[in-house]
């Protein structure tokens, strides 16, 4: 099983320049702070939220690709959002849950992942869903590289070691994340 920052990391050969990131708040965020090209739409504190945000981006940015990090918490607390991104189903968005069953970031208190069928509540909205949980690390950069390549709104489900520990938090306040990002959008529109 790869860690999240092993496959954040591997993330970085699949992008595009022009690729959008939001990624979840807590230490995924941080992740893909101190990994992927900056800026990006890092939440912080605002649990629950990547999908909604991620949806927003990928709607008013149709020719650009998002990409939505996040963790099972996260997803599990936005639920809802799946179920307005299916409504909507923008191709450029592309969902990266990645599943530790634990709310890490604060301790590593289970979360209801275990619980889930994630492939009948995705098929039951008609997303198309990848489970990659026992797959080697071949098959997960392959599938990392179908999402980021697919024409449909995707959803990729991989199961994950614990976090990166001694990563500096996010050196940006949250509304410097979004001045930065914005001023990165402005530029490339
Ligand atoms: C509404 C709300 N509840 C609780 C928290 C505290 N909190 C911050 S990160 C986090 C865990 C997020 O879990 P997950 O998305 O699975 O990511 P992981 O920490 O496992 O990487 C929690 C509970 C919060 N920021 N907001």
């Amino acid at each position: 099983m790869m860690k999240g920052f092993e496959v954040i990391s591997a993330l970085k050969k699949h992008l595009r320049k022009d690729d959008i990131i939001v990624s979840s708040n807590g230490n995924i965020s941080r992740e893909a702070y101190h990994v992927l090209p900056r800026p990006q739409v890092y939440l912080r504190g605002s649990m629950g939220l990547p999908i909604a945000v991620g949806l927003g981006l990928a709607l008013t940015n149709p020719k650009k690709n998002v990409l939505v990090i996040t963790g099972d918490g996260n997803f599990l607390m936005g639920l809802g959002s799946s179920t307005t991104a299916a409504y909507y189903k923008p191709r450029n968005l592309k969902i990266l849950i990645l599943d530790n069953m634990k709310y890490y970031t604060t301790g590593g208190q289970k979360t209801v992942s275990s619980v889930i069928n994630y492939a009948k509540f995705l098929d039951s909205l008609n997303i198309e869903y990848t489970d990659s949980k026992r797959a080697s690390q071949d098959q997960i950069e392959h599938d990392l590289s179908e999402l980021l390549g697919s024409e449909t709104f995707s959803v990729l489900h991989l199961h994950i070691n614990e976090g990166k520990k001694d990563l500096d938090n996010i050196a940006w306040h949250p509304e410097e994340i979004t001045d930065r990002f914005c001023t990165r959008l402005a530029k490339s529109s």
